[in-house]
């Protein structure tokens, strides 16, 4: 027997005398996909020309070997994947449209054929794809998209998102699973505005226009994404919690609640379990705020671990699991690695957790035994769990990946 083997036999025993079956737990953690998000790749840029970054959302470092090209990016995402255990989804924006040499539409003309390329890719990798307009790094977004005052501009967002719908459906149909459509604008106000409801009229106008098209609900999951600030939109968002949870629940869409997009001592954590009692579903984006939204790449930290507790206990079948973080300051595979791969450790944690005893004991008033029951199982031996799944999944067990991406970078990454 091996040895990650033989670690995992010893922690099946103990966890086995808490009242836990890690192999129903690795049985349940197989089943959960995560949405990678494809611009970890390549720092937020895409490949339509919108121009620098904007909307108040920032990447900071200049690590070299950044995809530059769809061929580049997929075979970063195809290296990726490769370390990380289980089956997944792919997250694509819209400025990742792929074009044919000597051909450009803005992002308003967008059409499915524009994503065959990525459509392709994930075929013949049994990915799902989700998908979210790209209403900022544009020269029409420089003020505000869906909320603007300017009724072209407002228009040309508008065509922008049922372009969007489109598409969404477009993989929906090919790949035969849904597929999460996240919208978020960065329209906001960096000082305190003299009419707040103007903008949020529009907004939801425009959302109406939107969906006024018609799409196939039983596939595409529409989503919208709250945010209480932004660099440059410091004092006022006009697509806020309150607005979108409340548009959400109006029109059945889904919220997309990104930890990153909260006061700082307010948790996602603890918002979902609420949620779900409401809606059928929640969209999430884990990320990692730093001060700020600074999007961080996700760790095995406690915000990420409660997060993934809710997800198990509310069922993880009702939540559309994504990752939102660009750190161009590290090696952008490694990044993707490690966030992925925390994300499923936070998950396993919660899997190997005697919920229903838990559960009980609160139900108990018991909360001397609750706490010191959830303070022993930190020192379970759930990295032994975790090595075995990486095995029999077939990727490197603990840091052995990481050779594999050294290579990928002197091989190719140095070469950009
Ligand atoms: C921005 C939002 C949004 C973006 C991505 C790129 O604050 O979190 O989700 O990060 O769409
Ligand atoms: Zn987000």
């Amino acid at each position: 027997m091996n040895k990650v083997k033989e670690q995992y036999k010893m922690a099946k025993e103990v966890y086995a005398a808490a009242g836990v079956d890690t192999d129903k737990a690795l049985e349940a953690l197989k089943q959960i996909p995560i949405s990678m998000h494809c611009w970890q790749g390549d720092d937020v840029i895409g490949f339509d020309g919108g121009g620098a970054l904007s909307g108040g959302i920032q990447t900071t470092g200049n690590y070299p070997g950044r995809a530059r090209t769809p061929q580049e990016l997929m075979e970063d995402i195809d290296k990726a994947l490769s370390l990380i255990p289980g089956k997944h989804r792919l997250n694509l924006h819209a400025s990742y449209a792929i074009f044919e040499e000597g051909e450009k539409v803005d992002r308003d003309k967008l059409e499915p054929r524009h994503f065959a390329k990525w459509v392709e890719f994930a075929r013949e990798r049994g990915l799902g794809l989700d998908f979210n307009p790209t209403m900022f790094s544009h020269p029409k977004a420089e003020n505000a998209t869906l909320s603007s005052e300017d009724p072209q501009i407002r228009k040309f967002w508008i065509d922008h998102c049922k372009a969007c719908l489109r598409i969404s459906e477009y993989f929906a149909r090919e790949l035969n699973t849904h597929c999460t459509m996240n919208i978020w604008i960065p329209d906001g106000f960096k000082d305190i505005p003299a009419d707040r409801t103007a903008p949020r009229a529009r907004l939801k106008d425009s959302l109406d226009q939107i969906l006024s098209i018609g799409y196939d609900r039983s596939k595409v999951y529409v989503a919208v994404e709250s945010k209480v600030f932004g660099i440059g939109m410091e004092s006022c968002t006009v697509g806020s919690h309150e607005f979108y949870m409340n548009y959400a629940a109006k029109n059945d869409l889904l919220c997309l609640l990104d930890n990153g997009h909260y006061h700082p001592t307010e948790l996602v954590s603890d918002k979902i379990s609420s949620m779900l009692l409401f809606y059928d579903k929640l969209a999430l984006h884990v990320t990692r705020g730093v001060r700020w939204d600074s999007d961080h790449v996700v760790l095995l930290d406690d915000e990420t671990k409660e997060i993934a507790k809710e997800i198990i206990r509310g069922g993880a079948d009702r939540v559309l699991l994504a990752l939102d973080f660009f750190d161009a300051s590290i090696n952008r595979i490694s990044a993707w690695v490690v966030g992925m791969r925390n994300m499923q450790k936070a998950l396993l944690n919660a899997l190997l957790m005697p919920q229903e005893r838990w559960a009980k004991l609160q139900e108990d008033r018991n909360f001397t035994r609750l706490m010191m029951e959830m303070e022993e199982f930190k020192t379970y031996p759930m990295g032994a769990v975790w090595d075995y799944f990486c095995q029999e999944n077939g990727v490197p067990v603990k840091e052995e990946w990481f050779d594999a991406v050294m290579e990928y970078e002197k091989q190719v990454l140095s070469k950009r």
